[in-house]
Order: structure tokens, then sequence, then C-alpha cells
């Protein structure tokens, strides 16, 4: 499919699929803006304002933002903490609401984050978790996985996991007890820093400035 660029648009990227999506349609069609019905498109234009919509894996959305590909994004903190990448935030927006953790077996040695020493820590979020255990001069190895990460431990792949918790459930289901928290987050709308005159039009439009 060939997208011809018009600049005059605003782009605003939010998750394809996944937890994020249905709460970040609901949040821009509560401030006004109406799409037709979505079937597969990766573009969806909006009915009554020259905004378009960008479905992305939250992973890529702070890179569309920061580089103004997208104007405005909708993401977790998590995920743009991970990424490093530094968005001036609009709008907390009280969704996709989680914590990021460190577990361990229950019936493992590790009870606090200093029995992490010499240990292995399976995770997605490498970087923050990085910075954690350099922050506590701890010296554990980072075992990078992109997802399920709960079944390590079980699995002998790793000691302990640095993983998102949300209602517990899936650290229960796995005999894992929390160790520490290492941050909480919750959906941003982030802004890109590269500017654009008509961006002023859709946050006055959303009721934000
Ligand atoms: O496909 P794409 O890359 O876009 O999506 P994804 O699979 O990477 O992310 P997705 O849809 O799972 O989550 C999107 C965002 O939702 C995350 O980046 C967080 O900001 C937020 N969020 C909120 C969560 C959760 N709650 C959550 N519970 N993200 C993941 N989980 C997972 C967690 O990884 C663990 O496996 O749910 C499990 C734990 O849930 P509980 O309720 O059992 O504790
Ligand atoms: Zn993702």
């Amino acid at each position: 499919m060939h997208i011809i660029y018009e600049p005059e648009r605003q782009r605003i990227a939010i998750q394809k699929s996944g937890r994020l999506h249905k709460a970040s349609m609901d949040f821009l069609t509560s401030r006004g803006l109406k799409f037709p019905p979505n079937e597969r498109s990766l573009i969806l234009p909006c009915e009554n304002y020259d905004i378009d919509l960008l479905y992305l894996r939250d992973d890529d959305i702070p890179e569309y933002v920061r580089s103004g590909v997208a104007d405005f994004g909708i993401v977790g903190e998590n995920v743009i903490a991970e990424k490093g990448v530094e968005l001036p935030v609009i709008e907390k927006l009280d969704f996709g609401r989680c914590r990021l953790v460190i577990a361990a077996p229950s019936d493992s040695r590790i009870k606090a984050p200093k029995d992490l020493e010499g240990k292995r820590i399976a995770t997605s979020y490498p970087k923050l978790l990085s910075k954690f255990l350099s922050a506590n001069g701890i010296e554990a190895s980072i075992v990078q996985i992109s997802g399920s990460t709960e079944i390590t431990p079980e699995l002998d792949l790793a000691d302990a996991i640095c993983d998102i918790v949300q209602t517990g459930s899936t650290l229960k289901a796995h005999d894992l007890v929390q160790i520490c928290d290492i941050m909480e987050s919750q959906a941003v709308l982030v802004e890109s820093p590269q500017k654009k005159i008509t961006k002023d039009r859709f946050l006055s439009l959303v009721n934000l400035r």
C-alpha cells in the first residue's frame, strides 16, 4: 500500500491491539473524534478532523513520536522508560495501570533485592532492570526474553523474573512472590518534540491546551 504524506494531517500513534487499544480508542472518541469501523488498516482516518490514527506495536510508539512521524502517541510509561526516550507528557490517562516488579519462586532463598546477587533474572525490560541493579549495587545476569517470563523459573531458565504485574494473579499461578517494585506505570498521551503548527489544533480539540 502506498501512503501519501499529508503534512497538514495530525497523526496519533496508538496500540494496534492489546491491553491499551480499546481504552485509547475510547479516550479519543470521548474527546469528540469519530472513526469508521476498522478491519485491517494500519492507518485509520478520523471522520470529522484532519487526523489519522497509526496502529502500531506499543514498543514502536516512542520512536514514531520521538521522530515526529507521529505527532502524538498513547503508550505505557513503562515502555517509554525502557526505550529511554524523553517525550513530553501531555496527560496521564489513568488506564493501563501496572507495576514493574521483581519476583521469585515462593520456595526460593531470594527474599530481598540483595539476594539477587549472582542470580539469573528473566525480563523483557533489560534496561530498566539493569538500571535498578546498578543503582542497588547488585551484580546479576539478565536473561532477555520477549514475553511469558513467569514460566522461566520453573523451567530453570532463570532464578527470578522482572515483569509487569497488575492483579498479581499470574505471579500467583506460577507460585512467584514479589521481592520489590521497580516502577509504577499508566498510559500517557505524549507529544512529539518535533514541532508542528497544527499540533495545537488537536490539543485544543481534545481540551488539553
Ligand atoms: O503487541 P504489542 O507489542 O503492542 O503488545 P504487548 O503484548 O507488548 O503489550 P500488552 O498489550 O500486553 O500491554 C500493553 C501495555 O499495557 C503494557 O506496556 C503496560 O503499560 C500495560 N499493562 C497493564 C500491562 C498489564 N497491565 C499486564 N498485566 N501489560 C502487561 N501485563 C501482563 C504482564 O506482562 C503479565 O504477563 O499481564 C501479566 C500480569 O497480569 P496480572 O493481572 O496477572 O498481574
Ligand atoms: Zn509490546
